[in-house]
């Protein structure tokens, strides 16, 4: 079975990465088909939750710890960092911007954290290209006496970074390169690795920390030099709290909102009985203050639900929801509830499924209802695919959030 994809946390020691990764546990979300047919209140995912109409989706994360400067030469964990990161689609930097860390992670005070940013992509650009210029030589050799396609020589590179034709070719239709491979120069090698590391590596910022009082000088700088829809703002510690906060029965929160209610907050709104709230001692009231005032209402949120749905996009990802039955949306006559599975599919193409193995189609294409069939049921004959209503959809149809929703690719049937 195809695995899901799979988003590397990453970032220098003590940036927020483990926190990050406690409070994301399960909220990924997606809007849920629940919501388009008014069937909330049933909705029993197998996987994860659903949250009026909010999905959490299949995601794997990873924390990929003990990276450092100088780590594509072996410095810190460096190498068990960088083969931990050929398996992710996406990547998460997540940056301390409270500039109370140095490079290396240990404590000071005014560090600029836009450096973090350029030396660790750096560390992932000179990884590659330093694997690739140790055998540059019989590489081109070998490129010219088999006569082959630079996407072919290059996925011979890059395929143990779990890249595959298709992203190799994607990498160089955007070059448009004139030389052929065996005359590239240096400069020419790195303008494809890098952009070969956008491809496989499309990185989302999280900007840590901001609940911090130096945070918001290092923003803005950075919020300057980058494509505003590769940072997201986040304080995971606020999220890993408030969470901790709702689960002990102190206050009532919707994970990822601005949501905080307390136990007088909802007596103050006419519920004599505060909700059931636990009452809160004055220390954490003030921490419960302090927290909305620093993050929620100035930010929003505190951003962690946000990385990832940031990071699913730059993946593309469309989620699927198949059931047996495509008038009740149940999963079969034993099972209550509705839409209990939720498969992501990526938009362009099978190419997440299969990354770790060569396609041989390298045109770019949509995946189609048929790759969705294949994700959900392996490789078994299929009668025919329905939708919503038991409209029967092609296999050939693409795949696109909600476009089936009037006609669901979601019946299988196995002959
Ligand atoms: N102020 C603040 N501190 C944080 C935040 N997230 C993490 N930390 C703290 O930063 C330190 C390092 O966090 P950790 O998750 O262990 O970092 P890692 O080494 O990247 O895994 C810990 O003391 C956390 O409590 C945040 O959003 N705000
Ligand atoms: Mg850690």
């Amino acid at each position: 079975m195809p695995r899901d994809p799979l988003i590397g946390l990453v970032g220098k020691p003590s940036s927020g990465k483990s926190t990050m990764l406690n409070s994301l546990t399960d909220a990924s979300s997606k809007d849920c088909a629940c919501i388009r047919f008014g069937k909330s209140d049933q909705c029993k995912p197998n996987y994860g939750s659903c949250n009026n109409g909010k999905r959490s989706v299949p995601i794997e994360l990873l924390d990929v710890a003990g990276l450092v400067p100088g780590a594509h030469a072996g410095r810190g964990l460096g190498n068990k960092f960088l083969d931990d990161l050929r398996h992710a689609d996406a990547l998460v930097h997540v940056v301390d911007v409270s500039g109370t860390t140095d490079a290396e992670g240990k404590n000071t005070r005014g560090y600029d954290p836009s450096q973090d940013i350029i030396w660790l992509r750096g560390e992932i650009v000179q990884w590659i290209q330093g694997n690739l210029m140790e055998k540059w030589g019989s590489i081109k050799r070998r490129h010219v006496a088999l006569k082959a396609s630079p996407v072919d020589t290059l996925q011979g590179q890059f395929s143990g970074y779990g890249s595959n034709q298709a992203m190799v070719a994607r990498t160089l239709d955007k070059l448009q390169l004139k030389t052929p491979l065996e005359s590239w120069d240096q400069e020419t090698i790195e303008k494809v690795v890098n952009a070969f590391t956008d491809e496989k590596f499309p990185t989302v910022c999280a900007l840590n920390k901001i609940d911090h009082p130096d945070a918001d000088k290092n923003i803005a700088k950075i919020a300057k030099q980058r494509d505003p829809n590769t940072i997201v703002l986040t304080s995971a510690i606020s999220e890993v709290f408030l969470r901790k906060l709702a689960k002990q029965g102190y206050v009532k929160y919707a994970e990822g909102s601005d949501f905080v209610d307390t136990r007088e907050d909802l007596i103050a709104d006419g519920d004599p009985d505060g909700g059931g709230l636990k009452e809160l001692d004055d220390k954490l009231k003030t921490r419960v203050e302090n927290l909305k005032d620093m993050v929620l209402y100035r930010f929003g949120s505190t951003g962690v639900v946000q990385v990832l749905s940031r990071a699913a996009q730059s993946l593309g990802l469309v989620p699927v929801f198949p059931v047996r039955n495509v008038n009740t949306f149940s999963s079969g006559a034993n099972s209550t509830g509705v839409f209990r599975d939720c498969v992501l599919i990526s938009k362009c193409g099978p190419l997440l499924w299969y990354s770790r193995t060569a396609v041989s189609n390298t045109q770019n294409r949509n995946s189609t209802v048929k790759d969705v069939a294949k994700k959900v049921m392996g490789d078994v004959a299929i009668s025919y695919i329905e939708g919503a209503g038991g409209t029967r959809v092609a296999e050939t149809d693409i795949v696109e959030v909600g476009k089936n929703d009037d006609k669901r690719k979601s019946k299988r049937k196995s002959v």
